[in-house]
């Protein structure tokens, strides 16, 4: 079989079912990849989501043992939300980072991979694949740099001069010599942008991220947010797309291939208000598709305080009343009590300190204190 002629085959079948971009790696050691690995763990700077054995991350052997090769496929996704909805005094909304726009990239992607999977199986019967998006032992970056997809940028994105970052990785081990493609040069050069505009300095040098200051973390965290952070998500929901909108490689970069990733823009930049009381039932049947619904509605419905709490949001504070007074989950009631502190209206400190009485939650006590405290601020 002629190696190339057949790679070729591939790449014109990937473009038939929506493959936006395709490159091909050896399956070798990520040397690299493992020192930085080892360091990020060091420092601890990881986010905890990520495969735990860096042995498994950076040996592709150890996941098929017969690899040879690795093929990394990109898929591109939308940056605008065509007839956004207005956030409104008496609405106000919460955004979605666009990786949580449309149906959930897994299953988009696991559907791209599934299918190249059948057509190699086709061609060679007894080839050996193993597919993986994003929950995979593999670094889905690390492989698409060296596959040629794109450089690795200050943001720690892979950006493809054609799409931008504003695209899902995925891959697929095979046990076939596919020739490699050529890793791309750093198109970075002397900008700086992605690190000046971070919000809380998460990004601490070009390339490397502190995850536990990155609000794309902390907005999937289930706890109460630390005091610092509460201010900086602003009206986030889940993730943040901050390092990218402000690349200059994404400028213009709005790509509308997949009918799958089409937004809902009532979704993606939903009213804060109806999260806060949403049933299971009701979340899941709305929310349940997309990616940004993987860690339950809790942190969902924390981070919806605290946007509420960032607008000042006067008409929000009947229902963060009855939260604190009755919502079952501490991280709920105490992050409500903080957030009517923050939005000042002073007919709440009566609630609030009913509220203390009742309290057996240490913590949940605490953030009642904190919103005392803020209320009292307010007034002085
Ligand atoms: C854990 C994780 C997170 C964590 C940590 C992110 C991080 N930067 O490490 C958190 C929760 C913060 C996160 C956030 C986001 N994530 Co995420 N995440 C992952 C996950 C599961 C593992 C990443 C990982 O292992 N990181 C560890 C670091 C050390 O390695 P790496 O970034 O994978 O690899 C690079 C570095 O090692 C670097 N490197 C190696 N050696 C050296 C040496 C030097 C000197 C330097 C400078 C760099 C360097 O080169 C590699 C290639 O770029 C991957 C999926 C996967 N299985 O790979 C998705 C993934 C990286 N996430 C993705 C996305 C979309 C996001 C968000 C944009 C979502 C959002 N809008 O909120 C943000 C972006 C935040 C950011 N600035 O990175 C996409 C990235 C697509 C792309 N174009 O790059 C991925 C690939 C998922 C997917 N399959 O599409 N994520
Ligand atoms: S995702 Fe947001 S918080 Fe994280 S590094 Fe980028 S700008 Fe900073
Ligand atoms: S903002 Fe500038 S430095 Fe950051 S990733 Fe984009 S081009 Fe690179």
């Amino acid at each position: 079989m002629n190696f190339e002629q057949f790679k070729q085959e591939v790449i014109d079948y990937s473009k038939e079912i929506g493959i936006d971009k395709i490159g091909f790696t050896s399956a070798g050691l990520f040397e690299e990849l493992k020192q930085r690995l080892i360091t990020q763990q060091q420092l601890g700077y990881q986010s905890g989501f990520e495969e735990s054995d860096i042995e498994k991350r950076v040996t592709p052997v150890k996941l098929l043992p017969k690899a040879s090769s690795i093929i990394s496929i990109a898929l591109a996704y939308p940056s605008k939300l065509k007839d956004a909805p207005k956030s409104t005094k008496e609405d106000r909304r919460g955004i979605f980072c666009r990786a949580s726009w449309g149906e959930d990239y897994h299953t988009v992607l696991r559907d791209r991979l599934t299918k190249l999977e059948n057509f190699l199986k086709q061609r060679i019967p007894d080839i050996q694949t193993k597919s993986m998006v994003d929950t995979g032992e593999l670094s889905d970056r690390a492989v698409a740099e060296r596959a040629g997809i794109g450089w690795s940028g200050k943001n720690c994105s892979i950006i493809t001069p054609e799409f931008g970052s504003y695209v899902y990785l995925g891959e697929m081990i095979t046990n076939f010599p596919f020739p490699p493609d050529q890793p791309m040069e750093d198109q970075c050069g002397s900008c700086r942008k992605c690190l000046d505009v971070c919000p809380t300095g998460a990004l601490v040098q070009p390339g490397q991220l502190d995850s536990s200051k990155c609000i794309a973390f902390l907005t999937q965290t289930k706890g109460f947010l630390a005091d610092e952070y509460r201010t900086k998500i602003g009206n986030r929901i889940y993730g943040c797309d901050t390092c990218q909108t402000v690349c200059p490689v994404n400028k213009g970069k709005d790509f509308h291939f997949h009918p799958e990733m089409e937004p809902d823009p009532e979704i993606a930049k939903p009213k804060l208000k109806p999260l806060l009381n949403i049933s299971n039932r009701e979340f899941k049947e709305k929310y349940g598709h997309i990616s940004g619904s993987w860690r339950g509605k809790k942190p969902l419905q924390r981070n919806a305080i605290l946007a509420l709490a960032h607008f000042k949001d006067k008409t929000a504070v009947d229902d963060l009343i009855q939260l604190v007074h009755q919502d079952p989950r501490p991280v709920i009631r105490g992050t409500a009590a903080w957030a009517l502190g923050k939005i000042g209206v002073t007919s709440v400190e009566a609630e609030l300190l009913e509220a203390y009485e009742k309290e057996k939650d240490e913590q949940v006590k605490e953030e009642i204190q904190k919103g005392l405290e803020l209320l009292h601020n307010n007034l002085t």
